[in-house]
Formats: structure tokens, sequence, C-alpha cells
């Protein structure tokens, strides 16, 4: 009788190999829109903006159809980002909060992990309001304190000809921002790739976020709409293209097969924009409603993402989690209490239901999403919820809070254990102390009032991103 002896492909069969993707660390980019509704992609047939770049990479990658942004609003989505945390339980509760440096973050982790990290554009984690100033090397939560080498970064939203702190530094730039910060990213990482490093880079864009200001060229397909309206799709051009850019030139640099870039956008789209931005879903930035979390995502790696599109619900949370098990990293680099979860499983496989719902908290509201089913309170604590099935009813216009009691009363006590333990954390029960260090001035600070601002008033209210911002602020003193 002739021994039966396996054959490699047998052997594999019986034993897969460990979740693991990276045989040699892959390059990690996220890239995030700021204020980019659900509708605004070619995509999603836009009526009249294109994309052409954010679709071609969208055709060479992961398409999430149910993607959410981990907050109604800026700040809080970024530290979902950066914790794999809902926002409450980082500190940062609404926009122009600081993010409590206690929290464990996905820089660091790539940081530890031999990786360069840097920042480029909005950061919005330091706790200060107003539009995007540069950021002070003194500043004790710029994003130096939470992971990244190497940032060139402003506060909040930016603009055309921004002046941008580099590490500390102050210099003005000129041109679009966005094109501005990804050529800036671009000469980081081929610096960084020359000296064989691999990268974690965060480009966090000011756009298409107000004020709304383009090149007259990117603005001449919208010219019969309202200048706001067509300044901001004007903007969102120039923004898919630096996306083109960034993905041409890691071509170029033979890195793009083991990049992973990751898009999406930071919270829905805007009311005030026509035609509309969050393709028809109901609410708008700052709402939990759809059209406030829902927004659009890709994710591209040619070396282990095959093209598709996927209806499995993911959120900005799953960013970390995920990267852990691509890049291969440590899980004692996440914080111990996540509300996450590795999409690696979702990625070439056809897994639709999801094990554990997302939940969402924003200044007294929240969103609790089970696959189809979403819960909603608009007053946490109050008691009042209602419920939605966003297969059959994607808008929002049906409650079956009263026709589907059971599902009701299950996702109504998921939620409420799933709170507490939010608010455990919000108290700093998830660090070692036991609680949060506190922040050395009140949050939401508006930057206008500080001093070390105002002494460049003189300057800065020749500058139309500035300008309103510092004519309120001096009327306001002298009053
Ligand atoms: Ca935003």
């Amino acid at each position: 009788m002739r021994p039966f002896v396996m054959r490699p492909f047998v052997l594999l069969l019986l034993f897969p190999p460990a979740l693991t993707f990276a045989s040699e660390q892959p390059n990690v980019i996220l890239v995030m829109a700021d204020d980019m509704g659900y509708g605004q992609t070619g995509y999603y047939n836009h009526p009249i903006l294109k994309t052409p770049n954010l679709d071609a990479m969208a055709a060479n990658g992961i398409r999430f159809d149910r993607f959410y942004a981990g907050a109604p609003n800026c700040s809080p989505t970024r530290a979902t980002v950066l914790t794999g945390r809902s926002n409450d339980r980082t500190g940062v509760h609404n926009h122009g909060y600081a993010i409590n440096k206690q929290e464990k973050t996905i820089a660091q982790a790539f940081q530890q992990a031999g990786y360069s990290t840097a920042h480029f554009g909005k950061w919005h984690l330091n706790g200060l309001r107003g539009p995007g100033a540069p950021i002070f090397k003194e500043d004790a939560h710029h994003p130096g304190h939470l992971g990244f080498d190497y940032w060139l970064s402003v506060t909040n939203f930016f603009d055309m000809n921004p002046i941008l702190s580099r590490n500390g530094v102050w210099e003005e730039h000129g041109g679009d921002s966005s094109e501005v910060i990804v050529k800036e990213a671009l000469d980081y990482i081929r610096g960084e790739n020359e000296k064989g490093k691999p990268v974690f880079i965060v480009i966090w864009y000011g756009t298409p976020h107000s004020p709304f200001m383009a090149y007259e060229s990117d603005a001449e397909p919208f010219a019969n709409l309202k200048p706001a309206s067509r300044d901001h799709y004007a903007e969102l051009v120039a923004m898919d293209r630096s996306i083109g850019t960034l993905r041409k030139e890691l071509r170029d640099f033979g890195m793009a097969n083991n990049t992973i870039l990751w898009f999406n956008s930071d919270n829905g789209g805007l009311g005030n924009i026509t035609p509309g931005t969050v393709g028809n879903l109901r609410g708008f930035k700052n709402s939990v409603y759809e059209g406030g979390l829902r927004v659009p995502a890709v994710v591209e790696w040619p070396a282990h993402i095959k093209p598709q599109i996927s209806n499995y619900p993911a959120c900005t949370m799953d960013i970390f989690p995920t990267l852990i098990d691509f890049a291969g990293l440590s899980t004692k680099h996440i914080n111990k209490v996540t509300d996450g979860a590795s999409l690696a499983k979702v990625i070439n496989s056809d897994l639709s239901a999801r094990p554990t719902p997302i939940g969402f908290r924003h200044t007294g509201r929240a969103a609790w999403i089970d696959n189809n089913y979403k819960l909603i309170t608009l007053k946490v604590g109050g008691g009042e919820y209602q419920l939605y099935d966003l297969k059959t009813d994607p808008k929002e216009q049906t409650d079956l809070l009263a026709s589907k009691p059971e599902v009701a009363n299950r996702m109504i006590k998921s939620f409420e254990t799933w709170n507490a333990s939010v608010e455990r954390s919000r108290l700093g029960a998830d660090y070692s102390s036991g609680k949060v260090d506190p922040f050395p001035r009140p949050q939401q600070t508006d930057l206008m009032t500080l001093p070390e601002y105002q002494k460049h008033f003189d300057e800065w209210i020749k500058r139309p991103e500035f300008k309103p911002y510092i004519e309120r602020q001096l009327k306001k003193q002298q009053k």
C-alpha cells in the first residue's frame, strides 16, 4: 500500500494560515474628507459632481455602501478613527473637544511597530473651535503627542493658500488645500520609502467644509449654482484630483500594491448645498439619522483586496482593529474597551451580517445599528426610542417601535448595556488611574479668544478664511 503523503495544497486546506495578510509590512494611508455627504460621489451617480479618481479607487478596491462615520460631526469622528472607540469614551463629546491623552491611538500602535507616522491637514483634537489655524509647538495636544512622528497640521478646517504648522513651525502654502497636503504627504512618503521604512499616514482634508473657496477652473461646471454650492462642489473636484495624484504617485513609487489606502468622510453632508449632498437620506451633518452618519468609503489594497462592493455595516471604529489584522500588529496596542471590529473577514468573503451592533452617542442623542435595524433616541436616558428597518425603509420614515415590540425590546436592552459601558468610560473607568486627567482649559475654547492667536489678527484680518471670525471677535471685545 502506498503511504499517504499529504500534498502541500491539501495541508493548506486543512491548516489554513492564521489571519495574516502582511508578509511584508504594508503601508497605510488614511484619507478623510470633511463634510462630504453620502451622495457626493460619481459612483453613486451624483447629478452634477464627477469624481473620476475616487471612482477608479472604488472600482479597484472594496466599496462600502453602508459605512458610518463614528459620529455626526468633526472632532468626535476623528477620535473614533484614532482609538477604535465611540467618541464619548475618549473625551471628544463634540467638535472642538480635546482627546484624552490617556487613550491609546492607532498612530502609537504603528509607531511602536516601527512605522514612520505622519499627520497632514485638519487635526481638531486639541480642544479649539473656530477656523483652522496653525497649531503651536507648545500645544500639549498636537499630533506629535498622540503618536505622529511628523505633522503638517491646522486646528480645524482650512482652505485655499493655507497657513500650516510643520511640527510647530508655521508656514504659508499656495494652492488648493487638498492638493497642498497630498503633495506634502507624498514628499514625506517618498523620503521614508527611500529609507526603507513602512509608513502610517493620516491625511485629513479641509474639503468640502466651509469656507468655500476654489479655483475658477474647478468652479466652471457649476457656474449656474449659487456661490456657496458652486465653490463647495468645486472644492470636491480639487479633492478628487488630489486623490488621483496620490494614487498615481504611489504607483510611480512602486508602492501601490502593498499600500492600504482607506478613504471615507468624517460626517454626513450639509443641508444648505444644492443639489443635495446626502443621496436623499434623512438628516444632514450633526444628525443621528442616516444622512448625518452614513458616508462614502473605499479601501484599496491591490495585493490583498479584490474589487468588490459590500453592504456590510461598517464604521470608523473598525479602522483600528482592521488595521491590526491587516498589518499584523499586536492587540496590546489597542484600548481594552473598543467599539469597532476587524473587517478582515469581510474582505474577500461574503460575510453579510455583523455580529455586534454599532453604537453612536453624540451630544445626548444616540443610534444603535444592528444590521438592518436601527434604534434612535434623541435624548439618551429619556426612555423614548424610534426603530427603523433600513433595508425596507432607508429614509427612516416609518417608526416600527410599536409594531415590532420584540425587536425593539431586544435592541433597547442591548443599547442600554452599551450606553452604560460608554458612561463608565466617559468617567475614566478604562484608564489605569480610573479617572480622566483634567484638560487645562475649557473644552471648545474659541481660538479667537486666545492671546497667542490674537497677536496675529493684524495680518490675518486680510485673509478671507479668518476675516469674519476676527471681526466678530473684535466687535465682542469692544462691547
Ligand atoms: Ca466635518
